[in-house]
């Protein structure tokens, strides 16, 4: 079934299953280490909603989003100070993965996305980074979910595909401004995260 899926997979879309399982431990005592000095928080799209997800993020950038717009800021609207550093771990986890699906990647942001049950992402595109031939790379911690992913047109077909706990996917290619979205989380528990899911998506964007 997963070598099914990855056949199935576009250029641009590499799904590395279990990769993260060893650094695990370590990427959520990051998390928590970051969240003390950035807390997670729901954030406001320009649209006026509140996002199910509730985020935040450590490195130069962190993505933000309020009524005035989606944008990165090198400082924590809540606090004023700069998001923490990106730790090593996480640096060097995103670089392993990128050089592993060919790409040279020097992220500069990591948005670090919590989902408890019911929380979800509507279908959108990654359009606020500058360098598009940056690849994007995500890591999945804690409940499964299922992540959907279509075109480059809104209204293109959607793909399914499972990720689960230390799962690492790489993005890159013709998949950068693919549509994609995360389908409601499920109730559930993990050993490691509890009720959550967490997402680790690296960027490159300045
Ligand atoms: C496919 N987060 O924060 S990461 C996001 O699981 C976001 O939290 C999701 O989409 C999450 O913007 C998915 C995987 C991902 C990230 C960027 C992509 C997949 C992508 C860009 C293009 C295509
Ligand atoms: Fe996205």
């Amino acid at each position: 079934m997963q070598a099914e899926l990855f056949d199935l997979s576009p250029p641009g879309l590499r799904v590395l299953r279990g990769y993260a399982l060893s650094a695990a431990p370590d990427l959520l005592a990051g998390i928590a280490a970051i969240a003390e000095a950035a807390p997670f928080r729901r954030m406001t799209t320009p649209g006026g909603l509140v996002m199910s997800a509730a985020m935040t993020s450590c490195g130069d950038l962190g993505w933000i989003t309020d009524r005035r717009g989606y944008r990165y800021a090198a400082a924590d609207p809540l606090s004023g100070r700069p998001w923490p550093a990106m730790p090593e771990a996480f640096r060097a986890l995103a670089v392993a993965a990128a050089a592993e699906a060919g790409f040279a990647f020097a992220p500069d942001s990591c948005l670090i996305n919590r989902y408890e049950a019911g929380a979800r992402m509507g279908l959108h595109q990654d359009a606020d980074e500058p360098d598009a031939g940056a690849p994007i790379v995500s890591a999945s911690l804690g409940l499964p979910v299922t992540f959907l992913w279509g075109g480059l047109g809104r209204k293109d077909a959607v793909t399914r595909l499972a990720l689960r706990h230390g799962d690492v996917a790489v993005w890159g290619g013709t998949m950068r401004r693919a549509f994609h979205g995360v389908a409601p989380l499920r109730g559930g528990r993990h050993e490691l995260t509890g009720e959550a899911r967490y997402n680790l998506t690296f960027r490159k964007a300045g």
